[in-house]
């Protein structure tokens, strides 16, 4: 049958990967409602070869919306999707706010569908770092049980939302100009720079909160509340893709090999492993892409037990962190 849906963030940078999402994912719409901030109603986007004007989101927003997906900050959602279910709609959330909750599923399509309740209520998108790795650390740890994770990542400006990414690109021409510039959105000079992540640091531990949801979040998703993950979050000057090294050390020895045949065959991953082109996974050819891309295969040789192989990954925040994950959630329950 057909369906109303929701996006509640429609003009910020997910919400408008969602609206594409939505116009490719053949799905029979027979209504589609854009909610953003008061500041962006009445503003007209192309939507599926016609026009959809921006609506501010208010309480009466979900009358008749059989499913919404939030994008537009934690506080909104705490605030909004609880009256969403209560007006009978099925809520797809992008932000951290329900995440943890022990009842509500925290969905990667290709990992974890089973999780999906026969009568969903709210439904939580994952963190765009925990869905990005989860991809091929689950088809791996489907064959060979994984013990320890140790990740660094390189994220890109979109995860800090359409500001930040304007200010990539604002604090770039400023400085190739040779203009000074003052940022406005992260703290720290982000062209031709890299920083620590943004999110805040827990004084208890001095890792900061994205790293944090990665690790609980990441545990969540592959069932495997025991398993030990390491983390260094660092934002780097790219547009829309996030990198991650990740050195995976398993219960037994597994060689590379078998880890590159896992990967050739996992849904969601594309191999790009070219050692004599030196070509591996990079931002740029991530973006746009709903592939997870994996390379660099091989031994890490920093763990003298042999049990530990270290990949280089690239996936578009945008599409399969954030935008696309959500979208294949909501295919998935109208099946
Ligand atoms: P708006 O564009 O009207 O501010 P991003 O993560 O790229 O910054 O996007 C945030 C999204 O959340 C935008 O669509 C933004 O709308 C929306 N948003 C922010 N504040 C509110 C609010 N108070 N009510 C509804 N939507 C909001
Ligand atoms: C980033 N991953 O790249 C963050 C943004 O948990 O949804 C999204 C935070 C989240 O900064």
């Amino acid at each position: 049958r057909p369906v109303s849906v929701a996006v509640v963030g429609a003009t910020g940078a997910v919400g408008v990967e969602i609206r594409h999402c939505l116009e490719q994912a053949g799905l029979n719409l027979c209504r589609v409602r854009l909610l953003a901030s008061p500041r962006s109603a009445g503003q007209v986007v192309p939507f599926a070869g016609g026009s959809l004007m921006v609506e501010a989101l208010g309480d009466d927003s979900f009358q008749g919306i059989d499913y919404a997906l939030f994008s537009a900050g934690s506080g909104i959602s705490r605030d909004y999707a609880p009256r969403a279910v209560a007006a009978g709609a099925v809520v797809i959330d992008n932000s951290s706010a329900f995440r943890m909750d022990g009842d509500i599923p925290l969905v990667v399509p290709e990992v974890n569908p089973d999780v999906i309740p026969a009568r969903p209520g709210i439904i939580a998108n994952p963190n765009c770092v925990a869905i990005i790795a989860t991809v091929p650390l689950a088809a791996l740890d489907a064959r060979h049980r994984i013990r320890r994770l140790t990740i660094a990542t390189y994220q890109a400006a979109s995860g800090a939302g359409a500001a930040a990414m304007e200010e990539l690109r604002a604090a770039t021409a400023a400085h190739l100009a040779g203009d000074a510039y003052a940022p406005r959105v992260l703290k720290h000079p982000y062209a031709f720079n890299l920083f620590s992540h943004d999110a805040a640091i827990n004084p208890a531990t001095g890792y900061n909160g994205e790293e944090e949801k990665v690790v609980e979040e990441t545990r969540k998703i592959l069932r495997r509340p025991d398993l030990h993950i390491g983390i260094t979050c660092v934002r780097v000057p790219v547009l829309r893709a996030h990198s991650m090294a990740i050195s995976v050390e398993f219960d037994e020895v597994v060689e590379p090999d078998a880890v590159r045949s896992i990967l050739s065959s996992a849904p969601g991953v594309r191999l790009v492993d070219d050692r004599d082109g030196n070509h591996f996974p990079m931002p740029n050819e991530a973006s746009g892409q709903g592939d997870v891309l994996v390379g660099r295969i091989r031994r890490d040789v920093g763990d003298p037990s042999g049990r530990s192989i270290a990949l280089f990954l690239a996936g578009d925040q945008l599409l399969k962190g954030a935008a696309l994950n959500a979208v294949q959630i909501l295919q998935r329950l109208v099946g």
